[in-house]
């Protein structure tokens, strides 16, 4: 059973390769810029209509999958000997999904959203966008202000019981604050040192290769 994954090199979609490497599942590739809004075209509205990526292909399922988190959830659900969820209590579960509902919600739909892509917010006045981008920026560095105190109490990866489905996010996260100028080095340490624990890990090395994508 090979998968399908719809991706954009260094988009939130990442995190999905990510996975799927991790798990060494059989699994194409199929590239959607989302520079060029390739997503935004016929072609790939009619595979997915709500125009993002990622998209997972499940050849078993009549219909693809879509929405980051739902993707790895399945992954690591429908895989539990690859240890993406490492602990499967009720609580460190719930903390998995405490995390990626909000990386996807809060950080990436309103804070990035509001940054990249102001016009969805408010398509009918660009003299808006403006307010609308700086908002976004407060709510990144707040967030990130945030996701630094967390990592900073000790443990190495997002949930304290170990590496699972939030860290290649929070990875694409910090590739994004570099690209908005963000000094994360400088200003985040223990996130910086759990990104270096990530570029160790053979599996992120052949993705961010594959992708053709770095991390400063
Ligand atoms: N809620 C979606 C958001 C996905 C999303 O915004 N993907 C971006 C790339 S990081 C995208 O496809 N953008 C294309 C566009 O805005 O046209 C998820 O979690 O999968």
């Amino acid at each position: 059973m090979t998968y399908r994954l719809y991706y954009s090199p260094g988009a939130c979609s990442m995190a999905a390769h990510i996975a799927l490497e991790e798990l060494s599942l059989p699994f194409v590739l199929q590239a959607v810029s989302t520079a060029r809004r390739e997503t935004q075209q016929g072609a790939y509205l009619a595979i997915n209509p709500k125009g993002r990526v990622p998209v997972l292909e499940i050849p078993s399922e009549t219909k693809i999958l879509t929405e980051l988190p739902a993707i790895l959830a399945y992954l690591a659900k429908q895989y539990p000997e690859g240890g993406l969820l490492p602990n499967a209590s009720a609580i460190e579960e719930a903390r998995v999904v405490e995390w990626l509902d909000w990386l996807a919600a809060w950080v990436h739909g309103m804070g990035y959203g509001c940054l990249w892509r102001p016009e969805r917010f408010c398509p009918q006045d660009a003299s808006a966008h403006e307010a609308l981008q700086a908002n976004g920026r407060r709510i990144v560095e707040e967030a990130y202000a945030t996701i630094e105190q967390t990592l900073g109490d000790g443990r190495l990866w997002a949930i304290s019981s170990g590496y699972s489905i939030v860290d290649p996010y929070l990875l694409v996260l910090y590739r994004w604050g570099n690209r908005i100028g963000l000094p994360m080095r400088a200003r985040f340490a223990a996130w910086t040192a759990q990104t270096e624990r990530m570029l160790a890990r053979p599996a992120v090395q052949r993705v961010l290769e594959r992708e053709a994508v770095a991390i400063e």
